[in-house]
């Protein structure tokens, strides 16, 4: 039974590695012209999300690349999840199984991109709306948030940093830039509450074939 999924799911991704990680035109969800990013000039009252911004290590290339993913693995300031849930799983994993939320705890061990079992990956490809809920071992006042896509990048729609009280505050909502294997890099306004808890809400209509999350990183500090 197993081997059978497994071919199942070595099969398919052979097909999304064409049509869906390897996809270089990301259709963008209508309706996206994210409210972070319009200006209301003198507003003193401005949302926090105001000044945020949405860059990827997808720009950077060879020696670049490869020096970023280490700078931002070593980070001293950054934190790698323990604990998570999603909205769903593939195969509905639970665990430590492969692809099941877990898979996004701890630094980023996905080396290629492509479908991989040491990436979290929900239950079906396309179907819309899913997330994934991590928490981190220190609250910590979050400067920014860095998400390690792994498989059919750019499906990622929001971005929420929960306070002591587990309020979710919008930390960036808009259009992922990210392709292939890259860090969606979300950085914002130093949050005035302390967070240890990050949410990471996908829609996987967006990017056609299985959307995978490697790894979370949390960053911020002490004061
Ligand atoms: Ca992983």
């Amino acid at each position: 039974m197993k081997s059978n999924f497994k071919l199942a799911r070595c099969l398919l991704p052979a097909v999304f590695l064409l049509v869906g990680c390897k996809k270089d035109t990301v259709p963008q969800p209508q309706a996206q012209s994210a409210p972070a990013t319009t200006n209301p000039a003198p507003a003193p009252a401005a949302p926090a999300a105001t000044d945020t911004t949405a860059e990827t290590t997808a720009k950077l290339a060879g020696a670049a690349w490869a020096l970023k993913q280490d700078e931002i693995k070593n980070d001293p300031n950054g934190q790698w999840a323990i604990q998570a849930s999603a909205s769903s799983t593939y195969n509905d994993a639970q665990g430590t199984a492969a692809w099941s939320a877990n898979q996004v705890t701890g630094p980023p061990n996905v080396e290629k991109y492509a479908d991989d079992g040491k990436a979290w990956a929900p239950k079906t490809p396309d179907s819309g709306i899913e997330w994934i809920d991590l928490k981190y071992p220190k609250p910590v006042h979050a400067t920014e948030v860095r998400v390690r896509e792994s498989c059919g990048s750019g499906a990622v729609i929001k971005v929420e940093v929960f306070d002591e009280q587990g309020t979710a505050h919008t930390a960036w909502a808009g259009n992922d830039p990210t392709t292939d294997l890259n860090y969606l890099i979300v950085k914002f306004p130093k949050s005035s509450y302390k967070t240890d808890r990050v949410k990471v809400t996908l829609a996987t209509n967006v990017v056609p074939g299985w959307n995978e999350i490697d790894a979370v990183q949390l960053v911020g500090t002490d004061q």
